[in-house]
């Protein structure tokens, strides 16, 4: 490069596209098993590589109490990967790791398949940051849910 190459600087204003998705969408029977859950962020950017882009914070957060009171929701804590999602969204950034085949940031997390037989179904809320090399930031969010009722197949016909 000599001394009178002209510098272009391109100023990126335009925060990434992302989007995320997950292996299951719903966690059926609600056994109250933990269940492993792939979550994938992937995220597009005008002037960064999806591998340049810094994918900030994943969290979780369950629209459950991690154990109400009484056992219509049984009597389990750690239901969103390990803690309490309810009170406060649990942070899952340090599961993730990008993957250069699918050009995604990729990462397993454990979801109880558990929701109060009172309640109108759990569902899990997982929202994720990414930051693009200009510092311009996207979320995107996706959900994991646990039914009310369906997938119990075990011949249990009350609808009462
Ligand atoms: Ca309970
Ligand atoms: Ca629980």
């Amino acid at each position: 490069m000599s001394t009178d190459d002209v510098v272009i600087t391109v100023t990126d204003t335009t925060a990434p596209e992302v989007v995320c998705t997950t292996d299951l969408a719903s966690l059926t029977p609600a056994n109250s098993e933990m269940t492993l859950v792939e979550i994938y962020v992937e995220a597009t950017d005008l002037c960064a590589r999806p591998e340049d882009l810094e994918l900030l914070i994943v969290q979780i957060e369950s629209s459950e109490p991690d154990d109400a009171s009484g056992k219509s929701d049984g009597t389990t804590t750690g239901d969103t990967n390990g803690q309490d999602g309810h009170s406060a969204p649990v942070d899952v950034t340090g599961n993730f790791a990008f993957n250069e085949l699918t050009a995604s940031f990729e990462g397993s997390v454990l979801l109880r398949a558990e929701r109060d037989k009172k309640g109108s179904g759990r569902t899990y809320s997982i929202t994720a940051w990414v930051r693009d090399t200009q510092g311009n930031p996207a979320q995107t969010s996706c959900v994991v849910v646990v039914p009310k009722s369906g997938g119990g197949g075990k011949g249990k016909g009350k609808n009462k």
